[in-house]
């Protein structure tokens, strides 16, 4: 047993320039952990809520009070309890704030200490988080297939186009080094067609480029270009994963289309994502109906759950129980993982294990609005659950991330890329997209 011996809160700031909480868990040997809470720009209702201060300064962003809360009622409560005890630590503060959506402790207060404790008995035991992780889960590491940006939109372009996520998966890579190389090429291939057309306009938040696109449809062509101009074939060793992130343009079953001026039910956008899903090499696809969509997402699973990777983010927001309901109907056959949806490091242990059990896939997952932490890319891959979705292929929040899976590619070794189990009895073995018609 190895004691906290202090909890100590400041304030540093995220990738957007919002304040954010930063947390160090030190041990009475002097070891510590220390993590940051990420924040999302289009967030599930049922996730847990960051507690900001409000008003005007700061844009209502800062966050005194949930430093208030680390600094005062989590660190008394932590202090001499056992760092290798995740449970106890995150129950302890699960029982203290006693809420449906953490907003009385706050998720970025109680995020950013369940990580940090995290690091610090990974730190006591002498090795990396990644190992932690998978001690702590039961699981057995491998290094994730990215889920990679290169075209941001919805919330995180100004809603330049209603489709939040371009991405690119290379599952046809030999290692998570290659991955990086092809998305690499695919990626600036995008921007030199881009700029062909006279359309490069900067990036947006998570540094996928700027959206200067005349439809959705637009964005899909110009990726599948960009991925032949890298010398791939659509739909071989490259494919496409979208968040759709429907609940931003979609309310009881109504789904607004603002770039095309367009209105319809749920059932025409299952008819026009199944279009897409006919027309391009996608292989996964995230939120593609609203979070009040039960129906839709039934019904979208229904007809195309055997062939593509159906994602719940906003839908499923961390959730054990709300993943357990999506598997009894049938809603989904993925869940994404997001520690901060959760609250705390248990929480998200316990979505990632329900999920699994039922065969679904997990994929860990960076927000919007991000650090230099790097707890994720040790996270997906101790868990071993194959997949990670950090964002583009630019800026620092996102390029630690993939940098650290290189480092710990080093030490695991090349071949625990994706791990393949995983992946076999879920999502790719059914999608088959090596097989698919490129367009
Ligand atoms: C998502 C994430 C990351 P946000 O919807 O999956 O792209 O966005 O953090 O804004 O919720
Ligand atoms: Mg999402």
């Amino acid at each position: 047993m190895t004691i906290i011996e202090s909890v100590r809160g400041r304030r540093v700031w995220d990738s957007r320039g919002n304040p954010t909480v930063e947390v160090d868990v030190t041990l009475a040997s002097g070891v510590y952990g220390r993590a940051m809470a990420p924040a999302g720009a289009s967030r599930g209702t049922r996730e847990a809520i960051d507690l900001r201060d409000g008003g005007s300064a700061l844009r209502g962003m800062n966050v005194r009070r949930a430093l208030a809360n680390v600094n005062g009622p989590i660190a008394a409560a932590l202090q001499g309890r056992d760092v290798q005890d995740q449970q106890s630590v995150d129950g302890a503060m699960l029982a203290m704030d006693g809420s449906p959506l953490k907003d009385k402790l706050g998720g970025n207060a109680m995020v950013a200490t369940s990580l940090a404790v995290l690091h610090a008995a990974a730190a006591d035991a002498g090795i990396p988080l990644w190992r932690h992780v998978a001690d702590v889960a039961g699981t057995t590491p491998s290094l994730p297939l990215p889920e990679i940006q290169i075209f941001g939109g919805g919330a995180h372009a100004g809603r330049r186009v209603d489709i939040q996520d371009f991405m690119i998966m290379v599952p046809g890579a030999g290692s998570f080094d290659e991955v990086m190389e092809i998305t690499s090429e695919v990626y600036f291939a995008a921007g030199a067609i881009m700029k062909e057309k006279g359309r490069l306009a900067g990036v947006a938040d998570e540094g996928g480029w700027w959206p200067m696109f005349d439809s959705n449809e637009e964005a899909l062509e110009t990726l599948v270009a960009a991925i032949e101009k890298a010398g791939e074939k659509p739909g071989e060793r490259v494919v496409i994963s979208l968040d759709i992130a429907a609940s931003e343009f979609g309310k009881e079953g109504r789904y607004r289309l603002a770039l095309e001026d367009r209105e319809m039910q749920s059932g025409a956008m299952i008819d026009l994502l199944g279009n897409w899903l006919d027309s391009y090499p996608i292989v996964s696809i995230e939120d593609p109906l609203a979070e009040d969509d039960i129906e839709g997402t039934i019904e979208f699973t229904r007809r195309y759950g055997d062939r593509v990777q159906i994602i719940g983010d906003d839908y499923l927001v961390t959730n054990a129980a709300l993943v357990r309901a999506g598997q009894e109907q049938c809603a989904c056959n993925a869940v994404l993982i997001k520690v901060n949806q959760a609250g705390t490091v248990s929480e998200s242990l316990e979505t990632f294990r329900v999920a699994r059990a039922s065969g679904w896939g997990a994929i860990v997952s960076a927000r919007s609005g991000e650090t230099e932490d790097v707890s994720i890319s040790h996270l997906a891959t101790g868990l071993g659950g194959g997949q990670l979705k950090v964002g583009s292929f630019t800026r620092s929040e996102r390029m630690v991330k993939w940098n650290e899976c290189l480092r710990i590619q080093d030490s695991l070794g090349v071949h625990s890329f994706v791990g393949g189990e995983p992946l076999a009895d879920t999502w790719w073995a059914a999608a088959g997209a090596g097989r698919m018609p490129a367009t």
